[in-house]
């Protein structure tokens, strides 16, 4: 196949790119506008004659038309993707996660075209965190940040153009990923880059919020195989059983970089602040019989720790102008 990757230069697009080369034999192009978020560089060391990367918006009516012609299914990451940013600037949210998405969508019903919508679990708002209910796919909307509103959003535009259109469309809601590439804006990265250039991670609030933590390659095994063999209208879960409040996270990335499990500190909470998100991916198990590889959070967070700290050339650009917006931010 010739598979259409929007945002594959970002976190889990260009993971997901990586992993399409290594296990089929598909080609791809990127469709990028190389945003703040997106990096040349993570898509380095790929084969030259299976991934092109276009630099490009995927609100270029133009572009996105004649890109889909050519290709036999699109695979749509990009996105405005961070809950803070969402919060002090929603318009650009507005703008690529609802105007892209129906820019997308009308060419791939124009030109017939397979379309694999990516979102999140965010979309269902958040759960108590003595609930022990888990999200699953009849779970209602109920967003909570600008972010989240906006994939709500573009989620209800792609069911509605498989009603109407007949697109032919599968979507995913995928929790909380891990892994490399990911910009360190993100918790994760943001804490394990703070403990190598000697800053102390920033916890925000009591750090009690649970977030269910998947490897970003699960993520993209887990969209191939709905790609490959997931039902046209439906929509699928994607978690791997990782739910861990954020002070543990905190104090596990301090201990496996050899630092007191303390050493961090709280700053000012999150305004509208997700209390937990939790996935019950019972479905995409049973019927299309995907399976997460990492089960192991800590070999997992170990792994990447040590890719941020062997990929210091990727992330270094990024560090202080976003540590200056938190500072700004108080957090
Ligand atoms: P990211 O911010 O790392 O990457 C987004 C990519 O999209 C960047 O490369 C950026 O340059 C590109 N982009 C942004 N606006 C664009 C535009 N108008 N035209 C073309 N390209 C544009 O995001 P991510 O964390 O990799 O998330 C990717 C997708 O996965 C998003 O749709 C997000 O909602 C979804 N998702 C993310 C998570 C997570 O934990 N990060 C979890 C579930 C779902
Ligand atoms: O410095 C921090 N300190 C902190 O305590 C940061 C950046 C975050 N946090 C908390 C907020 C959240 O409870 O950590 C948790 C994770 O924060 P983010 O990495 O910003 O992720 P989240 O808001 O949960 O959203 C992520 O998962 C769902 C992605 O960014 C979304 O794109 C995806 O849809």
């Amino acid at each position: 196949m010739r598979l259409l990757v929007t945002g594959g230069a970002g976190f889990i697009g260009s993971n997901f790119v990586h992993h399409v080369i290594e296990h089929t034999d598909h080609t791809v192009t990127v469709l990028d506008a190389l945003t703040y978020a997106g990096n040349r560089a993570s898509l380095a060391g790929l084969p030259a004659d299976r991934v092109e990367l276009v630099v490009g918006n995927i609100l270029d009516a133009a572009l996105v038309d004649d890109l889909i012609a050519e290709h036999d299914a699109v695979v749509h990451y990009a996105a405005e993707s961070h809950n803070d940013n969402s919060l002090h600037d929603p318009r650009p949210f507005l703008d690529t996660n609802i105007v892209g998405t129906y820019t997308l969508i009308e060419a791939a019903r124009r030109h017939g075209t397979r379309f694999h919508h990516i979102s999140t679990d965010e979309v269902y708002g958040d759960l108590e965190l003595d609930d022990p209910a888990r999200f699953t796919e009849s779970t209602p909307y109920n967003p909570s940040s600008p972010y989240s509103s906006t994939k709500a959003g573009s989620d209800l535009l792609v069911r509605a153009w498989v009603r109407s259109f007949g697109l032919q469309a599968t979507i995913s809601n995928c929790s909380n990923n891990y892994g490399p590439y990911q910009h360190v804006e993100k918790f994760i990265p943001r804490q394990i880059t703070n403990v190598l250039t000697g800053e102390r991670p920033k916890l925000y609030g009591a750090g009690l919020n649970v977030r269910d933590w998947i490897h970003a390659d699960d993520h993209s095994s887990a969209v191939l195989t709905i790609l490959q063999s997931g039902v046209i209208g439906e929509t699928y879960l994607i978690g791997a059983d990782g739910e861990k409040d954020n002070k543990s996270v905190v104090e596990r990335i301090l201990t496996l970089c050899g630092q007191p499990s303390d050493a961090y500190d709280h700053v000012v909470d999150r305004p509208g602040h997700d209390l937990r998100y939790a996935i019950d991916s019972t479905k995409l198990r049973t019927e299309l019989g995907w399976l997460p590889r990492y089960s192991d959070f800590d070999g997992g967070l170990a792994a990447t720790i040590e890719w941020y700290r062997n990929n210091e050339a990727w992330w270094r650009p990024q560090k202080a102008a976003t540590e200056a917006r938190y500072t700004a931010q108080g957090q």
